[in-house]
């Protein structure tokens, strides 16, 4: 339940391809969000989890313009290797996994230079 990177950089407004491997025993996603919204998305994942619709589609995607970007849900011993263009504004950007109770330690920053 932690990323081994707890923080990488990338260019402003260039293309990046991360590798993002799940060699745990539950799934878990990378969710690339706007700085100082952690506590925001986390609570509309809180909101999200008492539809049990929700935990049955079980992707914890809240609908926020503060996610700018994020994987799938990622099942034991896969990988994803998503693309996406980094923000064109400089900063530092949490990225969160939203399994349910992941996000307090499940956490890294993506610093855009
Ligand atoms: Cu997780």
């Amino acid at each position: 339940m932690l990323y081994d990177l707890k923080q990488f950089e990338v260019r402003a407004g260039q293309p990046v391809k991360l590798e993002f491997v799940n060699p745990d025993a539950i799934s878990h996603n990378l969710v690339i969000i706007r700085p100082r919204t952690e506590e925001a998305v986390a609570l509309e994942v809180n909101r999200m989890i008492a539809d049990p619709k929700q935990i049955e589609i079980g992707q914890y995607i809240p609908e926020t313009d503060a996610i700018l970007f994020h994987t799938e849900m990622v099942p034991p011993n896969s990988s994803e290797t998503p693309r996406f263009i980094a923000p064109r504004e400089p900063g530092n950007y949490p990225y969160i996994c939203t399994f349910p109770g992941h996000w307090t330690i499940m956490k890294g920053v993506m610093v855009v230079k």
